[in-house]
């Protein structure tokens, strides 16, 4: 007979058809805990796992807006609001074409276990919207965020669910959102979102706190097997907000980028993304809105672009060694041809950058086939951990500097290494083994404080 977590895995695929992405989720989570639910019987008496796979709340609206010429459009927004036990509701939102309850619920369970990681009081949630803001005007996407607010507003608050951006959600929408909140509202409730402008309540080194925790988290795992970053020739995917974050990170840790990618194929730069201008242009190609990285070759003549493909046979395709990949683009990015061709083309590490880059059966191949694998939930929580400083710094009425930021940011990045490692090596021997050891140390101070509150 299936023990406790098999059960709950299974009956969650059958509670949410068609769900796939947070089917994958779920397992690839509860699947990790295993040995420590062995240790508590009283988990599976109050239903622990299964009041954890089922959002407190869930919100699907209509979200109806006029394009600019003049049709009136109909989107459909979400807001699933997971676990309130450490913290209110924090996750970002999403606007992109294929959202549907299936992402936005493997995002917001993700983001329990992740905020946790953080250290810092914040519980899990996300939302969004199967709009494209890719190709819209300006003042569409404004009508659009309004449109969105006017059903969100009821849902939020500094001390209810505070969202923030993700993927088509950045500082020009967080900025829309806003001003609807307030309008509705009539209060300056600064921290209701994160990823806010400077000028009105934003934290000065949210934009590229991301990418800057996915290196330092990328730096601990090398330090821990014995090698440094600096030197290290490192291949992403993506070019938006984390992959820029990321890209900087890594020029000011001296290591060699070599990719970036987009829907339209992949950049190999031979000199490196390293210089200020290179690593500024990621922005520039990012708020073309057009959605391509070809133009990179165009504008650097050195570097090649590679249509149609993804960077992760760049081995291969341009005979070098990779010592790093670190996808941060969108779920399901590395396939297990993917992880067959990175290992063989002689890479030892894999930092994931973006939420759930890689399917299950390519990450299990990298952890079994690399010296160490870093997962998501670890090394892309310092965006959310510089929100939760944000709300702090709301919440206090006060402007924190840029440095304090940074400094923050890099300890609680170690603090969230140290806790997958020591996991790790507590209930599966192995230091490296930090994707369970990440699912383990979210889990721990949620199921405790799950506990303490009875059942609810
Ligand atoms: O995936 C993520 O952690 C985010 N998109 C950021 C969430 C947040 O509340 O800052």
């Amino acid at each position: 007979m299936a023990n406790y977590v098999e059960r709950v895995i299974e009956q969650c695929k059958k509670n949410n058809p068609g769900e796939v992405e947070f089917h994958q989720t779920v397992e690839e989570v509860l699947s990790s805990l295993q040995p420590v639910v062995e240790q508590h019987p009283e988990y599976e008496e109050c239903a622990l796992l299964e009041r954890l796979v089922e959002p407190e709340r869930g919100v699907t609206f209509r979200v109806v807006w006029v394009d600019d010429e003049g049709k009136v459009q109909v989107n459909k927004g979400y807001r699933y609001q997971f676990s309130s036990a450490i913290g209110p509701y924090k996750g970002g939102l999403r606007f992109a074409p294929n959202v549907y309850p299936g992402i936005i619920k493997f995002l917001g369970f993700e983001q329990i276990f992740k905020n946790s990681l953080t250290g810092l009081p914040i519980g899990g949630g996300k939302g969004g919207s199967d709009f494209d803001p890719n190709g819209k005007s300006d003042a569409e996407v404004m009508r659009f965020c309004q449109a969105f607010m006017t059903e969100l507003y009821r849902h939020i608050g500094p001390n209810t669910d505070v969202p923030a951006g993700d993927l088509g959600v950045g500082a020009r929408e967080i900025g829309y959102l806003f001003g609807q909140y307030k309008r509705i509202t009539d209060r300056f409730d600064g921290g209701v979102l994160t990823g806010k402008g400077i000028p009105y309540g934003g934290l000065l080194g949210r934009t590229e706190a991301t990418g800057f925790g996915i290196v330092w988290y990328a730096e601990e795992m090398l330090k821990a097997n014995g090698e440094e970053i600096k030197g290290k020739v490192v291949a992403i995917s993506g070019f938006g907000n984390v992959s820029w974050g990321t890209a900087w990170q890594l020029q000011r840790l001296g290591a060699k980028l070599v990719t970036i990618s987009g829907p339209d194929g992949y950049i190999y730069d031979p000199e490196g993304i390293s210089t200020d201008e290179k690593v500024a242009y990621l922005l520039e190609l990012r708020s073309s809105g057009k959605n391509i990285c070809a133009p990179y070759a165009e504008k650097f003549p050195e570097a090649k672009f590679f249509p149609g493909k993804k960077p992760w046979t760049v081995q291969q395709d341009a005979g070098i060694k990779v010592d790093m990949f670190i996808p941060c683009a969108m779920q399901n990015d590395v396939h297990m041809e993917h992880a067959k061709a990175m290992v063989e083309g002689g890479c030892k590490f894999y930092c994931e950058g973006a939420n759930m880059p890689t399917t299950n059966d390519a990450l299990k191949y990298l952890m079994d086939n690399c010296i160490a694998v870093g997962p998501a939930k670890a090394a892309n929580a310092g965006g959310v951990a510089c929100s939760c400083i944000e709300m702090g710094q709301n919440a206090g009425h006060t402007v924190f500097q840029h440095e304090d930021v940074y400094a923050q940011l890099h300890q609680i990045m170690k603090n969230i290494y140290n806790a997958c490692a020591n996991a790790g090596e507590k209930y599966y021997g192995n230091k490296n083994a930090l994707v369970q050891g990440a699912n383990i140390a979210g889990f721990e101070r949620v199921a405790e404080a799950m506990m303490a509150q009875g059942l609810v």
